[in-house]
């Protein structure tokens, strides 16, 4: 079998085996991230379906859907001691004065960590939601 051949059946092999796979052999993993405001100003929820490298933390899935779609999914970080505090999501940002931030769950869970160490399962559904304290 000539090395194409081979390769050709190994990609036809994986992806009929369910389990998708980038072009380096690290098995890549398929999250449901959606973002949701129903606090202030006009009320918004998207969702997407991500797939990132196994292994990828929170960050990563953000940084793809933002990717995929810029225009719902943009956000930026702030740098602290925990790592990256995620301050805006789609031109939304938390505020000391309105006591006001993201949110993140896993389902209905709260997250116990930050986007810079979370690592999501394959099938996660994660949401961030606009929320106060
Ligand atoms: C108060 C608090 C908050 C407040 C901070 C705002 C405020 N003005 O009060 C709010 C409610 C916003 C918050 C949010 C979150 N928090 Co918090 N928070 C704390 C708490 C109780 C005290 C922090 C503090 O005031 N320190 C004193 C000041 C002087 O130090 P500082 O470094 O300047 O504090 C800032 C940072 O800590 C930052 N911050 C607060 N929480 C988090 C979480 C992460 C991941 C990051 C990067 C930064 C950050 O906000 C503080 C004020 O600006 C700590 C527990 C603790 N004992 O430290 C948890 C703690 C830091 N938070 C935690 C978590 C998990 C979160 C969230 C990810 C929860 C979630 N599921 O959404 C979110 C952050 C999401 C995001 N947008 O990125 C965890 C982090 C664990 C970890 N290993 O990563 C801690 C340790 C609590 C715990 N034991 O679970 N938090």
């Amino acid at each position: 079998m000539s090395p194409v051949t081979f390769c050709a059946l190994w990609v036809v092999a994986i992806t009929v085996s369910g389990v998708a796979s980038s072009a380096v052999g690290v098995p890549s993993i398929t999250v449901d991230y959606s973002i949701v405001n129903d606090l202030t100003g006009e009320p918004f929820k998207y969702s997407i379906q991500v797939s990132v490298p196994k292994g990828s933390v929170l960050l990563d899935v953000m940084k793809e859907a933002q990717k995929m779609n810029p225009k719902d999914f943009s956000f930026q970080t702030e740098s602290t001691s925990w790592g990256p505090f995620v301050a805006t999501i789609n031109h939304l940002s938390g505020s000391a004065n309105g006591k006001t931030y993201w949110q993140f769950f896993s389902g209905t869970f709260v997250l116990d960590k930050g986007v810079g160490t979370y690592v999501p399962k394959d099938g996660e559904h994660i949401i961030a939601i606009f929320s106060k304290y």
